[in-house]
């Protein structure tokens, strides 16, 4: 449909615009698309006579929100980690995966040794799966290569995406992810030596939005994490942070000081850290898949979230580790049964609200001038996105061109 014009009718809209009514409804309309954009959204019966010229399509009653966003992802990588899983539910310590090569170390071996064909190939399988469940947009971070030939293949991948299928990908810089074997014992000298050098190079070469890191006991401390903001800064880029994950170094409030896009997982967020994202207007970033796979017992802080304002986000974080979740409907059921979001706050996670953890002000929402990137769904109320688990009503995705 792109260099072209649609109206689309019969349908019912949750737009996840500001409005007096939940998810922005609005029953019975009407949506106008030129040229990829988003020209009008309103009732039926108010549509304007300038659009009666263009072709129709009726959508039989659907529910049409915004195209879904997953905002959180570590969708490229190497290899898989299913044999440390059944090695664990067979009783293996931590450390005994750990000798036998597990862990976030086995995938960095195995993303360094795979070509960009294959890790492309391996990525488009799990991001046909999204595209398939109504996703517009996702991000995609680096961070298991950790050294720098092999970040800049991650990113090159992620970008690689994007150009062989009818979805939008935000690249993240992930080095300060873990530190590598060879530079074991001695992290400053990898943020030095490997991180920050690769940061430079892969901005050079554009293939950076966003610099992400990971703030905890068994990753970096704020002050390392704070020389790579440094630099991001320095470069004009902006941040987010994997934050309070585990355990409350400060790293929430870190990203807070550096005016971050999000600070993700949080889990263990005190009401200091809550009011620090507020103040900042950074998006808290939640994801169910690592706390239910992690068996983690303390959930993030929703009821401070939403006394102190602070937007929340959903997203998948999928990764062969801590995050085998290739679902952002299953997401959105996390978040309501194991959290207790609404099911309004869980889509607006995962379209509005992920949006703004990007960057993004085009889209995200179903307002005219924004991009035509929505989802059409077989249900009848917008609840039903999060309630049902390991079902997809997705119809159709309008992504430009209907997909
Ligand atoms: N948070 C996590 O839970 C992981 N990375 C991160 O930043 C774990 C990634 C892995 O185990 O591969
Ligand atoms: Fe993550």
């Amino acid at each position: 449909m792109t260099g072209n014009s649609s109206l689309f009718v019969d349908l019912n809209a949750a737009t996840m615009s500001e409005s007096q009514a939940a998810y922005g409804m609005i029953d019975n309309a009407a949506i106008a698309v030129k040229d990829g954009l988003i020209e009008w959204v309103g009732p039926l019966a108010d549509v304007p006579l300038a659009y009666a010229g263009y072709s129709k399509t009726g959508l039989e009653g659907r529910l049409v929100t915004p195209g879904l966003i997953d905002c959180h992802t570590h969708i490229v990588h190497g290899g898989d980690r299913a044999v440390e899983f059944e090695m664990r539910l067979n009783g293996a310590s931590y450390e005994e995966v750990a000798r036998a090569g597990g862990g976030i170390v086995s995938t960095v071996t195995a993303t360094r040794a795979a070509t960009e064909d294959e890790l492309l190939e391996d990525a488009l399988r799990r991001v046909d799966v999204l595209i398939g469940e109504g996703v517009t947009t996702i991000e995609i971070k680096s961070g298991y290569g950790l050294d720098v030939e092999t970040e800049l293949r991650m990113l090159q991948v992620a970008r690689a995406v994007m150009a062989n299928r009818p979805i939008r990908v935000k690249t993240t810089f992930l080095g300060a992810h873990a530190t590598p074997a060879e530079y074991a014992g001695r992290d400053d000298a990898y943020i030095d030596n490997v991180c920050i050098p690769a940061l430079r190079a892969a901005y050079a070469e554009g293939l950076v939005d966003v610099v992400d890191g990971f703030c905890e006991n068994i990753a970096f401390q704020p002050a390392q994490i704070a020389r790579v903001f440094d630099v991001a800064r320095e470069l004009g880029l902006p941040v987010k942070l994997h934050a309070e994950q585990l355990s409350n170094l400060g790293g929430a409030k870190l990203a807070a000081s550096y005016s971050a896009l999000s600070a993700d997982h949080i889990e263990y967020l005190d009401e200091d850290g809550v009011k620090a994202l507020a103040e900042a207007g950074t998006v808290a970033v939640i994801l169910p898949g690592a706390f239910y796979t992690l068996r983690e017992t303390q959930a993030p802080p929703i009821t401070l979230l939403r006394k102190h304002g602070v937007p929340m986000a959903l997203a998948t974080d999928v990764n062969p580790g801590s995050s085998p979740l290739n679902s952002l409907l299953l997401a959105l059921n996390m978040g309501c049964t194991l959290f207790r979001m609404t099911p309004e706050e869980a889509l607006r996670g995962a379209t509005q609200n992920a949006a703004r953890a990007l960057g993004l002000t085009d889209t995200g929402t179903i307002k005219a001038g924004l991009r035509a990137e929505l989802a059409v769904w077989d249900v009848k109320h917008p609840a039903e996105l999060a309630y049902r688990i390991g079902f997809n009503p997705l119809h159709s995705r309008i992504f430009g061109a209907v997909s």
